[in-house]
């Protein structure tokens, strides 16, 4: 598309000198809406990209935005986006020094940061030791529980024998959840309300473990009813400074799937917030934690519990970009590349409330129209582009509607209005489900749990089944 800005540009000015770009050229291992994403933070640094997109992407919009595009394969991610050497191979061909991966696909794949490095690239995230410690949720858990932050009660180690899981659970108190040690995000989790279900649960979570991730082993922790998802945006330069650009409270999903995201959070007070952020940033610190990363929090009135951390940047990081002003993409690739991030972790204010609603496609199909919202406080970020195809394979998010405003009645305003001037054809949407949500009464209330959605769907579709999206 436009022409590239070279790679000596002085648009890249950290503290106001003239530097050259920390890298000359990214790799982004990514596609969709987040390639995108990275591609503007490169071009306003004065780094140069390289696109890399399967046969079922070659019209994406991250390609046309792109310096330079290598397909990496045929439309299954498994053997495209997921496929480490060919990514290498493609960064090496492109004449890159970095990868980007942006988030799902091998964003937090360690054996992939440590094949980058090895290789002699630099992987924009935390160190894969890093990425391993973390991905490891009983070695999380004991490391957050060390810097003082609150655990919900569980096994301190992972559990096989039923024997010693029922002398766990007992102490720990049902109902209790049995998670995968190599999982996240929801996956492969069991709840348990019962002494008599637990050897059943422990045996099935065993075996999902094994066949999702390679890894059977599973701990114990109290289940706790109907809490709320909050996370902290953090971002660390690697050599003990980190910053707290506030909370996000996500607890608006459907299986496991965002929906909408706010910041700050309805249901923390600033002493929760305070307490939070102390022990978060002592664990990043302590970690060497470096680039993007999320620390995320189950919520029940005052009290909160570390849950998980994810070690790459979110989708949702533009709720927090609005509040706080900072830009997450371009502070990681800063301080993943050998720049100086910019960011002060003393001086970080956030401000005003954001929203995001994520716009997901529930058909594939080509985009016959678009008319994007736009205004005051409001920012669309989409590959999609009249005549664009929107394929079968990948994740169904195809654009963030994020809004900002003073206040979260003002917030909930714009995205109304928003979502009323967003028109998108030829494919499906969620944005009329989105509009109820942002209306519903309950919503505007703040006050609910993670089952707001399936009663919400429930309200919405009397007697019925929720419609399958
Ligand atoms: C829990 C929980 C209740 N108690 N852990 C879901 C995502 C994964 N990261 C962990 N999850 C949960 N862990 C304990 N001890 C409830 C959930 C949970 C949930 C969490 C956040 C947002 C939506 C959710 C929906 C169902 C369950």
């Amino acid at each position: 598309m436009a022409k590239k800005l070279s790679a000596g540009s002085p648009s890249y000015r950290p503290g106001g000198r003239e530097t050259k770009p920390p890298v000359r050229r990214i790799l982004i291992a990514n596609r969709g809406e987040i390639a995108v994403r990275i591609i503007r933070a490169c071009r306003e640094l004065g780094i140069g990209t390289a696109a890399v997109y399967s046969t079922a992407d070659r019209d994406s919009l991250h390609v046309k935005l792109a310096d330079r595009a290598i397909c990496i394969g045929p439309p299954p991610s498994s053997q495209s986006y997921l496929v480490k050497s060919n990514l290498v191979m493609a960064a090496f061909h492109a004449g890159c020094e970095a990868i980007h991966p942006g988030v799902g696909f091998l964003s937090e794949n360690a054996e992939f940061a440590r094949l980058v490095r090895d290789r002699g690239f630099i992987f924009i995230g935390p160190d894969p030791e890093v990425i391993e410690l973390l991905g490891d949720k009983v070695r999380a858990r004991e490391t957050a529980g060390r810097f003082g932050l609150p655990v919900t009660p569980g096994t301190e180690e992972a559990v096989s024998d039923p024997a010693l899981a029922l002398d766990g659970a007992r102490r720990i108190g049902f109902p209790v959840i049995i998670k995968a040690a190599a999982g996240g995000g929801g996956r492969g989790m069991r709840i348990v309300r019962g002494e008599a279900e637990l050897g059943e649960s422990l045996a099935i979570a065993g075996r999902e473990a094994e066949s999702n991730f390679a890894d059977g082993r599973v701990f114990i922790e109290r289940y706790l009813e109907n809490p709320r998802h909050v996370e902290l945006q953090i971002i660390a330069d690697g050599e003990g400074r980190v910053a707290v650009l506030g909370e996000r409270d996500c607890t608006v999903q459907r299986n496991h799937q965002k929906l909408v995201e706010e910041s700050p959070s309805p249901a923390v007070n600033g002493e929760m917030r305070r307490l939070m952020s102390e022990g978060a940033v002592k664990m990043f610190r302590e970690l060497k934690y470096r680039g993007a990363g999320t620390i995320e929090f189950l919520v029940q009135g005052d009290k909160f519990y570390f849950m998980e951390v994810n070690a790459r940047v979110q989708v949702e990081h533009p709720v927090s970009e609005f509040t706080s002003g900072v830009d997450i993409i371009r502070q990681q690739i800063l301080a993943c590349t050998g720049g100086r991030m910019e960011t002060d972790p003393g001086a970080v204010r956030t401000g005003g409330w954001a929203l995001e609603c994520r716009i997901n496609a529930l058909s594939p199909g080509r985009v016959t129209r678009l008319d994007a919202p736009g205004g005051p406080g409001t920012r669309f970020d989409s590959f999609l582009y009249t005549g664009c195809a929107v394929p079968p394979y990948y994740d169904s998010l195809v654009a963030k509607l994020v809004v900002h405003a003073p206040d979260r009645g003002q917030a909930l305003a714009r995205m109304d209005r928003a979502l009323s001037e967003l028109n998108i054809e030829g494919i499906k949407t969620n944005r009329d489900e989105q509009r109820r949500i942002i209306n519903d009464g309950i919503f505007r209330g703040g006050d609910f749990g993670t089952s707001f959605y399936e009663i919400f769907s429930a309200r919405q579709n009397p007697g019925g089944h929720a419609a399958a999206q």
